[in-house]
């Protein structure tokens, strides 16, 4: 987004209930008056709803539905993470332009939004189903001061409660299935994709992929997850404002990072194991046998916590775990 308009929603964002005259934009913004009534128009175009009273100056009332990085910006209330925000109408996947941005040295919180992916893509080179303005799919870039690699993978559960966190405030009953998953009512909602660029033993940086159906209907999902999927318009009957959705989650996002970074990850497990599907039940597991376990928690290294007939503890990894009655891929 251009330099000025960004400002500009900035001032206005942060003065949401009062008017800011022509005269005080033009002086904060470095620009003439007659300018700042351009970039107003522009943004009546753009579908804001705005109220310009004589002598008083300029308030937003309302700003459109649609995702863009003006909208997100408008709604987003964090202190860091999206701050500086990349916003893609397509792109081949958000986590494309995280890594070759951190390779760019992107500022620790950078997040890439697009409306559409057309090569969205989860763990193992499976695919992920991103359609044009129905969805979330952003990527956050994170660096961590210091982080040793094999912790990395404990930030998709730090997501993972994030997710879980903003729509159980929404009244969803949401299960956080291990690793990556994040279900209601039996269905997949969102799905999370941590990658790392680590040096010799600490991870440089962290490219962290959210992908979230939003407002899909039943047929506006790929045909081979229709029966496993589902979206929050399909879960509470509500079209959906993507900008307030993502802002939502970006604000929680950051409070569990601060969490993780600053308490440690036992009290990030402590959360998530209250969202834990089927914990307490039997699963299978496929070693050099497929053999019963009974899922109990997680360990601190992230791995699955189960125990098997004779009450032992096993740490498991997810090529291992047969979710007993459901499909593997
Ligand atoms: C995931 O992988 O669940 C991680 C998905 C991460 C997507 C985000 S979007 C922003 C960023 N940019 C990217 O390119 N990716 C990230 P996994 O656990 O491997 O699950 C993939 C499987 O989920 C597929 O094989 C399908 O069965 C199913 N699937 C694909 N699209 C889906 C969708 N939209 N909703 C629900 N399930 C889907």
């Amino acid at each position: 987004m251009e330099g000025t308009k960004r400002k500009l929603i900035e001032l206005l964002a942060n003065n949401k209930s009062q008017s800011i005259s022509g005269q005080e934009l033009s002086k904060q913004l470095n620009i003439s008056r007659s300018a700042v009534w351009k970039h107003m128009n522009n943004l009546k175009k753009e579908g804001y709803v705005i109220e310009a009273v004589t002598n008083k100056g300029y308030r937003i009332i309302k700003a459109p539905d649609d995702l863009s990085a003006s909208t997100v910006q408008w709604d987003l209330h964090t202190n860091w993470l999206g701050q500086h925000l990349v916003f893609k109408e397509t792109v081949k996947s958000t986590q494309l332009v995280g890594h070759e941005l951190a390779r760019e040295n992107a500022d620790h919180g950078t997040v890439i939004v697009a409306r559409e992916q057309t090569e969205g893509r989860g763990r193992m080179s499976r695919y992920w189903d991103s359609k044009d303005g129905l969805g979330l799919w952003f990527s956050s870039i994170f660096r961590p001061e210091y982080l040793e690699p094999k912790r990395a993978s404990q930030l998709t559960l730090v997501a993972a409660v994030a997710i879980a966190d903003y729509l159980s405030k929404r009244d969803l009953d949401v299960k956080i299935k291990w690793p990556n998953d994040i279900f209601i009512n039996g269905k997949k909602l969102a799905g999370i994709l941590t990658e790392m660029q680590a040096e010799q033993d600490a991870v440089q940086y962290i490219v962290l992929g959210i992908g979230m159906n939003v407002n899909h209907q039943h047929d506006d999902l790929h045909e081979t997850v229709q029966h496993k999927a589902t979206s929050i318009y399909l879960e509470t009957n509500e079209i959906q404002n993507l900008n307030q959705v993502l802002t939502e989650i970006l604000k929680e996002l950051e409070n569990k990072y601060e969490i993780f970074m600053g308490v440690g990850f036992p009290v990030i497990k402590e959360m998530w194991e209250a969202y834990a599907y089927k914990i307490g039940e039997w699963i299978q597991v496929k070693t050099k046998d497929i053999w019963d376990a009974k899922v109990v928690g997680i360990h601190d290294d992230g791995a699955l916590k189960v125990i098997d007939h004779l009450g032992k503890q096993h740490h498991l990894y997810s090529a291992e775990i047969l979710w007993k009655g459901e499909e593997i891929e």
